[in-house]
């Protein structure tokens, strides 16, 4: 890791009031889930997350997708947020302190944000923790409880299938969840990109409508991604280990 990147990184955070985090898989990686394109362990190797995460999967074989969706959600909820997600959180509590702001925008389904004490955090691919009736929208509650569903797929009052709250390829964001995210791009001094691999639209774009208007961008990823040749600063590196340098850096005075 390149310590003049990480300490100009640090302090364009510091000096900034409006501040937008758009998190992907990577974050939770060293929490224990694997990234959206990691290849699958165990009974799941031989599938494509590509395939499953779709409207058309889900038509064609309900039982598949909800058991491989259930199997998601019984691990993130083993799982407990890692010192990327702390980092945030505090993050966000410096800044309020100093009457800045810091909008979470998450492409993430496993809830780690808001456990690690993030608050007001944007799910914008939704949730795998809550469920839905495929026909009426309906939500299923009580929460779902640890344990699998007793058969899939699972049925709703309605007798369709139910579904996890998540947005599939080909289909619409939350509409609250985009505006949100809108309305904190247009105004942030600085936006910091940790763990996407920054393919999926529209949370891409956020990096480019960003650095298009010429505030500043930081990447956190291990790897390139096809925005690094775009961002201010790359920092190289697991975010479990970066971001706290970083908040560190900016905060710390
Ligand atoms: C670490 C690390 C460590 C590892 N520390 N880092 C414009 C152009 C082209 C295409 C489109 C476009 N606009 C729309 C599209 C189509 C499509 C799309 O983007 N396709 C592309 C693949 C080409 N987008 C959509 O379909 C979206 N819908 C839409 O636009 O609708 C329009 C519409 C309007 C009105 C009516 C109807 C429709 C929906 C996208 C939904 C994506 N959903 C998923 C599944 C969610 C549920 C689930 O989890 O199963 O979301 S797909 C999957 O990708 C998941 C993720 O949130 C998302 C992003 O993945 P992410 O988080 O970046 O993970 P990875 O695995 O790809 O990367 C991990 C990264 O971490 C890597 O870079 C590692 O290096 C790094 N890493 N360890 C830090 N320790």
């Amino acid at each position: 890791m390149d310590n003049r990147q990480m300490e100009q990184a640090g302090r364009a955070l510091g000096e900034s009031r409006r501040v937008v985090v758009l998190t992907g898989a990577g974050v939770s990686a060293e929490s224990g889930i694997p990234t959206f394109r990691d290849t699958m362990d165990g009974l799941w190797a031989s599938f494509d997350p590509q395939q499953l995460a779709t409207p058309e999967a889900f038509a064609r074989d309900p039982e598949l997708v909800t058991r491989w969706y259930d199997h998601r959600r019984l691990g993130c909820a083993d799982c407990v947020p890692n010192a990327g997600h702390r980092a945030l959180a505090e993050a966000q509590d410096s800044l309020e302190a100093r009457g800045g702001s810091l909008a979470l925008l998450t492409q993430n389904v496993d809830g780690l944000h808001t456990r690690a004490g993030s608050r007001d955090v944007v799910e914008l691919h939704g949730s795998v923790m809550t469920w839905r009736c495929s026909r009426t929208a309906q939500p299923v509650s009580p929460p779902l409880p640890p344990e699998p569903w007793p058969e899939f797929p699972p049925l709703s009052p309605a007798g369709a299938p139910v579904r996890p709250d998540v947005v599939w390829f080909g289909e619409a964001l939350p509409e609250a969840a985009l505006a949100r995210s809108y309305e904190a791009l247009e105004h942030c001094d600085l936006l910091i990109s940790v763990g996407t691999s920054a393919v999926v639209y529209p949370a891409a774009g956020f990096i480019e409508i960003v650095a298009s208007r010429g505030a500043q961008t930081i990447e956190v990823n291990p790897q390139d991604t096809p925005m690094s040749s775009i961002v201010t600063f790359a920092l190289r590196g697991k975010s479990a280990e970066l971001l706290p340098t970083l908040v560190d850096a900016a905060f710390s005075d």
